[in-house]
Order: C-alpha cells, then sequence, then structure tokens
C-alpha cells in the first residue's frame, strides 16, 4: 500500500496536506517537519507571517498595516453597484408602478439597501461599549528571556504591533468621554506566537473579589433599569446601594472618586493588568508579575466641574483627543513596566496576590520599564476595527500564564462567551482586525460567517490522511505553569480577602492636599444625588474604617453626623501601610514637556498682532496646539497692520476644550472682548479650573474685568497667572510654558469657589 499512496499525485503547494510528508504518521512532539517550524523574527515592525504578502512593510507602517490591505475597499473612480456587483442606474428612486404608483417588490436595489441598513448595528458591548482605537507598535527594551519567552520580549529592539481600544466601562455607545468612571486600557499584541490581549484599567485594582459578583456590580453601576437613567454616571442610588453593602469595593472607590476617574486625555493616564500573572522562561522557571502602562506625556486629570460640563460640550472629548495628537504626528507613548517577585516574596506580603482588589506598592516590588508602546496610526474604518475587536484575557502566548485570582478566570469564561453573542457566533477571530498575523491551523470548523474556505477533507486529529496535520508541538507551544492543587471543593475565600479597608488607606493617605479635597468632593456629589439616606448613611459608616478625617468631612457636606463604623471582616491583624507616593498623580514624577496641550489665545479688532505672533511661535515650537479664538470667524484687524485669522469662535470651543488660555492686549481688542460676557465666563472658568493664564499688556485688563485675584487664597503670588508688558514677552511666555508644563494650580481652590 505504501507503494501506491507513493505514486498519488499531490498538491505541491500544500505538501503536508497531500505530498509527502503526509505519508509519514503523525507523532507528536518527537515530529520533526522538513521546513523548520516558524521561529520569532528579527527584522523590526514584522514578523514571520505569510499573510504579510511580499514581506517587506511600507514605510512607517507596521505588519498588521500590510495584512489588512486584502480587505481594505477603495471606492475611488469606481462605479456604485449593489453587494452582487451589478451596476446601479439610480440611487435616487425606487423601482414605482406609475410615478404616484406603489414601489414594486421586484426592486431588489432598494430592497437591498435598505435591508443591509436594517441590519447595520450590532450589539453594543454589555461593559466598555464607549471605546476608541489607535493602532501601533509595542518595542522591547531588553531581551527578556531570563523571565519570559513571551515572544514581544525576545530582544532588544523587537517591535510587535498592536491594536489598542480605551474605554470607559459604563456608558452606552455613545454616552459621553469625560464621565467619572474607570478607564479601560485594552492592548491586543499581534505577536509571532499568536495574539496576545492585555485587557487592563487606568486603575490598578477592581471592584469586587469573585466573578460571581461582575453581574451585580454592572447591574448596579449601569443606568436604573426601570427608567434608564442616569446614563455613563455612578451617581445614583442602585450604584451606592450596592457600594455601602460590598465592603471589598472600598479600595476601587477611593480610586474611582479621585481624578483619576476623569483623566486629562487618554494619553496621560496609566494603565494596570490588575491581576497577578506568571512569567515563564525556557528553563520552565516561574515568575509572578503584574503589568504597569505609563504615559510619557505625564499623568493628568481634569477637574470635576470641567469634566461635568464637557459631558454637554464635547462628548467626544478624549476620542476627538486621541485621534488629532495620532493625526497631528503626536504619537502617544507608554512605557511598560513590570513588577516581578515569587511565590516565597507574595507570601510574605500582608495582602493575598490572588485579591484583585489589592495592590504591590512600587516601594515593595519597584516597576521597572521593559518597553514602549507607540501608537501611530488612526484607525480607518471605526466599526471594522474599534467596535470589532474582541479582547479576551484568555488570549495569552507562551511564556506568560494565569494565576488563580477569581477575577482573572472569571473573566477568562466571559469575554468569548460575549464575543459569541456581539459579534454573531464563534468566528470572530477571523474578522481582520481580530486574525492574528502569526499562522491559525486546527480542525475547528464551520458556524456563522465562516471565512477561511479550509481544504481537503481531514478535521480531525488524530489523522494518518493529512500525515498527522496540524500537529501538536509540546513544550514548543503553550504551555501551563505546573502547580499542586490540592483542596476542597466550596465556596468562599481566603481570610486575607477580607481586608477591604488597609490599601483604601494607603491610597488615602498618600494623596496630595487637593487629591484629597477632591476625593472628599466627589464623594459628596455622588452621594448627594443619591436620593436614600440610608444608603449615604451606610457609606459614611463604611468610610470611617478608612479615615476619619475623610468620613467627617463628607459628614458634614452631606448634612449628617458621622455613624459609627461599619464593622471589620476579619480579627486579623492589619498592615500599617506607609504613604506610597506613587499613588499621588500630583507626587509622581512629572514630564515637563507642554507637547499637545491646547491653548486659546483671543482675538479680536486691534488685537496686538505682534504679540500674538509671537507666543503662537513659541508655542508651536515647543509642541503645543494654540489656536486663535475670536468671537467669529474671519479676518480680524491688528495693531501692527497684519491681519489675523480666527481659527475657531468661543461659541464652538468654550473655556473646557482648553489647557490653558493666552489674552494678548492691544487697545481696542482688549475693549472689545472684555465686553464679551462669554469671554469673562471664559476667563473665570480658565481660572477656576487652575488653568495657566497669560496676559499681556492691557490684555490684564480681561482678568480684572473677570474679578480674577492678582494672588493666592495665601497671599503667595499664582505661579498659574503670567501678566507682563509685552516688551517683556519672551520672559512672559517662558513662565507660561513652565505653568503649562505644571498642568494646574490647585491651590487656588477654595470652598467654596470665591470665582
Ligand atoms: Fe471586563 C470588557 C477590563 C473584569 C467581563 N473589560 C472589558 C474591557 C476592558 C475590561 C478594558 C473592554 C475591552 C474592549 O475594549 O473591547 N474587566 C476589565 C478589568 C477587569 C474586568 C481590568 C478586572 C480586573 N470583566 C471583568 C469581569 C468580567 C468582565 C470580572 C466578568 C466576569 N469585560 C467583561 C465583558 C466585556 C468586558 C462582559 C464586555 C465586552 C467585552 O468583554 O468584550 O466580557
Amino acid at each position: 500500500d505504501a507503494d501506491l499512496a507513493d505514486e498519488r499525485p499531490f498538491n505541491a503547494t500544500k505538501p503536508l496536506e497531500y505530498g509527502a510528508e503526509a505519508l509519514t504518521p503523525h507523532t507528536g512532539e518527537s515530529y520533526a517537519p522538513s521546513t523548520p517550524l516558524a521561529t520569532a523574527s528579527t527584522s523590526t515592525e514584522n514578523i514571520a507571517s505569510s499573510k504579510l504578502g511580499d514581506g517587506i512593510p511600507r514605510l512607517g507602517d507596521n505588519a498588521l498595516n500590510s495584512s489588512l490591505d486584502r480587505v481594505r475597499a477603495d471606492d475611488t473612480e469606481q462605479r456604485l453597484t449593489t453587494n452582487q456587483g451589478i451596476p446601479v442606474s439610480s440611487n435616487q428612486d425606487s423601482l414605482k408602478i406609475g410615478l404616484r404608483g406603489p414601489i414594486a417588490l421586484e426592486d431588489f436595489v432598494m430592497r437591498e439597501k435598505i435591508t443591509h441598513f436594517d441590519h447595520e448595528r450590532i450589539p453594543e458591548r454589555v461593559v466598555h461599549a464607549r471605546g476608541s482605537g489607535a493602532h501601533g507598535y509595542f518595542e522591547s527594551y531588553q531581551d527578556l528571556c531570563q523571565l519570559t519567552r513571551a515572544a514581544p520580549f525576545a530582544y532588544a529592539g523587537k517591535r510587535t504591533p498592536v491594536f489598542v481600544r480605551f474605554s470607559t466601562a459604563t456608558g452606552e455607545r455613545g454616552s459621553p468621554d469625560t464621565a467619572r468612571d474607570v478607564r479601560g486600557f485594552a492592548v491586543k499584541f499581534y505577536t509571532d506566537e499568536g495574539n496576545w490581549d492585555l485587557v487592563a484599567n487606568n486603575i490598578p485594582v477592581f471592584f469586587i473579589q469573585d466573578p460571581m459578583k461582575f453581574p451585580d456590580v454592572a447591574h448596579a453601576v449601569k443606568p436604573e433599569p426601570h427608567h434608564a437613567m442616569p446614563q455613563a454616571s455612578s451617581a445614583h442610588d442602585t450604584f451606592w446601594d450596592f457600594a455601602s453593602l460590598s465592603p471589598e469595593i472600598t479600595h476601587m472607590l477611593m480610586w474611582l472618586m479621585s481624578d483619576r476617574a476623569i483623566p486629562r486625555s487618554y494619553r496621560m493616564m496609566q494603565g494596570f493588568g490588575v491581576h497577578t500573572f506568571k512569567l515563564i522562561n525556557t528553563s520552565g522557571e516561574v515568575r509572578l508579575c503584574k503589568f504597569h502602562w505609563t504615559p510619557l506625556q505625564g499623568t493628568h486629570s481634569l477637574v470635576w466641574d470641567e469634566a461635568f460640563k464637557l459631558r454637554g460640550l464635547d462628548t467626544d472629548f478624549h476620542r476627538r483627543d486621541l485621534w488629532e495628537a495620532i493625526e497631528a504626528g503626536n504619537f502617544p507613548e507608554y512605557e511598560l513596566g513590570l513588577q516581578v517577585f515569587t511565590e516565597t516574596q507574595a507570601e510574605s506580603f500582608p495582602f493575598d496576590i490572588l485579591d484583585p482588589t489589592k495592590l504591590i506598592p512600587e516601594e515593595l516590588i519597584p516597576v521597572f520599564p521593559v518597553g514602549k508602546l507607540v501608537l501611530n496610526r488612526n484607525p480607518d474604518n471605526f466599526f471594522a476595527e474599534t467596535e470589532q475587536v474582541a479582547f479576551c484575557t484568555q488570549h495569552i502566548i507562551p511564556g506568560i500564564d494565569f494565576t488563580n485570582d477569581p477575577i482573572l478566570q472569571g473573566r477568562n469564561h466571559s469575554y468569548p462567551d460575549t464575543q459569541i453573542t456581539r459579534l454573531g457566533g464563534p468566528n470572530f477571530h477571523e474578522i481582520p482586525i481580530n486574525a492574528p498575523l502569526a499562522e491559525v491551523h486546527n480542525n475547528q470548523r464551520e458556524g456563522f460567517h465562516r471565512q477561511s474556505i479550509n481544504r481537503g477533507r481531514v478535521n480531525y486529529e488524530p489523522n494518518s490522511l493529512a500525515g498527522g496535520c496540524p500537529f501538536q508541538v509540546g513544550r514548543a507551544g503553550f504551555v501551563s505553569a505546573p502547580e499542586s492543587v490540592v483542596g476542597n471543593k466550596m465556596r468562599g475565600k481566603p481570610e486575607l480577602f477580607a481586608d477591604h479597608y488597609s490599601q483604601a488607606r494607603l491610597f488615602w493617605i498618600s494623596q496630595s492636599a487637593p487629591e484629597k479635597a477632591h476625593i472628599i468632593d466627589a464623594f459628596r456629589y455622588e452621594l448627594t444625588r443619591v436620593e436614600t439616606l440610608a444608603i449615604r448613611i451606610r457609606m459614611v459608616a463604611g468610610l470611617v474604617n478608612v479615615d476619619a478625617t475623610l468620613a467627617h468631612a463628607l459628614a458634614c457636606g452631606l448634612g449628617i453626623a458621622v455613624p459609627p463604623p461599619l464593622p471589620l471582616a476579619t480579627s486579623l491583624p492589619l498592615p500599617n501601610y506607609a504613604p506610597s507616593p506613587a499613588l499621588s498623580l500630583l507626587s509622581r514624577p512629572g514630564v515637563t514637556g507642554i507637547r499637545t496641550r491646547q491653548v486659546a489665545i483671543f482675538v479680536a479688532p486691534g488685537v496686538d498682532g505682534a504679540a500674538v505672533r509671537a507666543v503662537y511661535a513659541a508655542l508651536l515650537d515647543a509642541g503645543a496646539v494654540p489656536r486663535l479664538v475670536g468671537q467669529r470667524l474671519g479676518q480680524v484687524s491688528s495693531l501692527d497692520g497684519v491681519p489675523l485669522h480666527v481659527e475657531t469662535t468661543i461659541e464652538v470651543t468654550p473655556s473646557v476644550v482648553y489647557d490653558a488660555m493666552v489674552a494678548p492686549g492691544g487697545d481696542d481688542g482688549a475693549i472689545a472682548l472684555g465686553r464679551d460676557a462669554r469671554v469673562i465666563d471664559f476667563v473665570r472658568e480658565q481660572y477656576r479650573h487652575g488653568k495657566p493664564i497669560l496676559a499681556l499688556g492691557n490684555g490684564a485688563g480681561l482678568l480684572s474685568a473677570a474679578g480674577i485675584p492678582t494672588t493666592l487664597p495665601d497671599g503667595c503670588d499664582d505661579p498659574g497667572i503670567v501678566s507682563m508688558d509685552p516688551a517683556l514677552a519672551t520672559l512672559a511666555i517662558g513662565q507660561f510654558r513652565q505653568a503649562l508644563a505644571r498642568h494646574r494650580t490647585f491651590e487656588r481652590d477654595t470652598e467654596p469657589p470665591a470665582v
């Protein structure tokens, strides 16, 4: 028989299925194919994959970009057709029986168009429905082989294509970006060894400790089910009812009420893998690890009044910011850092590393940078890429493994399960944005919307008819870290999980004074919106266990007496943490540049044009985004006769969309602006939100017209207000740039606000 088989014809392009090797029965690990297994690529921005056409990526693109070419559609100079490719004669009128008669059922052109439209929407994500995506790459700083065999870290300079989706968690698909909420930070790495998704948040801890509670917390925070309000907000009874009855949420609440939950930009927030993961090297050694993303643009936030107004004034604030930065070539960058530790170290920690409501203080285990994420390309099509991308915690690659964090284990079930409904079946991995660059070969077949045309009659394993292909690769493939597990089958939690307050307190004591004030304000705002008094009292009772001053300030703000503390859930001795500066946004090492900061420069007829041009040039030079803001579009005359072109108006870009403002002066110009109440509101809001203000010459008149104090409440000079003679413009601009780099002057804050 073997001789006969040798004579059979075979398809030379598919040697493993029909060729000579098909005659060698599968022998598992020892199988030695005549062509070597794909190994990690050595070229930058490219990985070993036959999906890459000629394999040479276009300049500035990454490997994923080239692979998407096969599905890109370009209508340039093309005629209009139906989905069957039939040319369409008229896209204006349906087929009627007489001009005033009924539409004929046979009008397949109209019916196909309407039918397709009727089915354009897919279900939105049950959480994280609102999001924005970007393409880019991850570049490893070094060879991490000692720690992990994970492909992206194979050698210094190795680039792996990525797609990132940032999101809010609570609001619906069209909800405002600046809601107080945790932000998703999901990264899909298209590695040589398949896709790795790091599905992270911008807060390092989570609401709950067991996936069983996830539907409850999501239901509680989403709009209330009877009237579907409020949208994209946790400030309502059901959320705080759940929260006040679930002490494990306390640490997360501290972060959620802090300025972390209202980032200035997706580009300026941290990301955290939350769970403890495992790293495995080629020798099989296992270490534990937490993943951190740190933005190289600095970490900055909005203030609540500003975030709140942006909900109405520019609901796309973060989406627009990300899009515009990438279009302008200001590529957002984040450093990936690892906290690596051993099981023995973990046993000495005063918390359980499987508990996702706990973080590992950076003072205990430092974060060391291992690579950089660069986002350098906007998606071509929001739906095809950002909406259809499907992340999943269980997409991991050789060299990385799960721990028994119950939330992580629950997520591993939830993500693929939800995608099956959202993306209409089990083949969502074939959607171009989800398809790995690594080759996919298995015997999974059919299902809704199957794209690949698997050839041959073999769809099972073991087989001899296809030479045992596709074959398993043993230790060359994904291997779980060995772990012995003994235990009784039971429902419950380790006792350390019951320490619900120590790390909430750690977060609190690590904050600076303005950050603490913002946390109190946020709690007060949210609980003031809660209608049920008992919920407010119960919530404050929980916070007494975090810090007495916090609880006292909040009780005062809510007009209630400080209640007795809620009982503790554990009698274990509790850790007493020292403050961790890394937890405070204001204490983190700042980034001094002002790249991408949006600055409004006011112009009106008669403005000091020379000063405007000087400030504009200096800001551009430093990478900021200056814009001439006027009362109407068009040209305005300036003092030196050179007209200025208004770029945008106060009406469409109000104060909250800018990081800073400039009042340039000039006789008539400053006077005209001073008479416009919208300008005065603008100036007052810039001040109240702590933003830098530069006033040249009689531009300072705008500040006095707006009632802006010249000094801080403590009597010191306000470092965020630079007011000078135009002759000193260079000096003034220098000081203004420093103020802009510091972001905000919170020392202006008084309770209640003076301006
Ligand atoms: Fe989740 C989406 C992050 C716990 C179930 N989650 C989702 C997204 C992010 C996170 C960033 C958006 C992905 C995207 O952009 O498409 N989720 C987290 C983090 C968690 C977490 C950091 C805890 C540490 N999630 C969590 C639990 C469950 C889920 C415990 C369920 C047991 N999450 C989902 C989901 C979503 C999702 C329902 C909605 C849409 C999707 O997955 O694709 O499956």
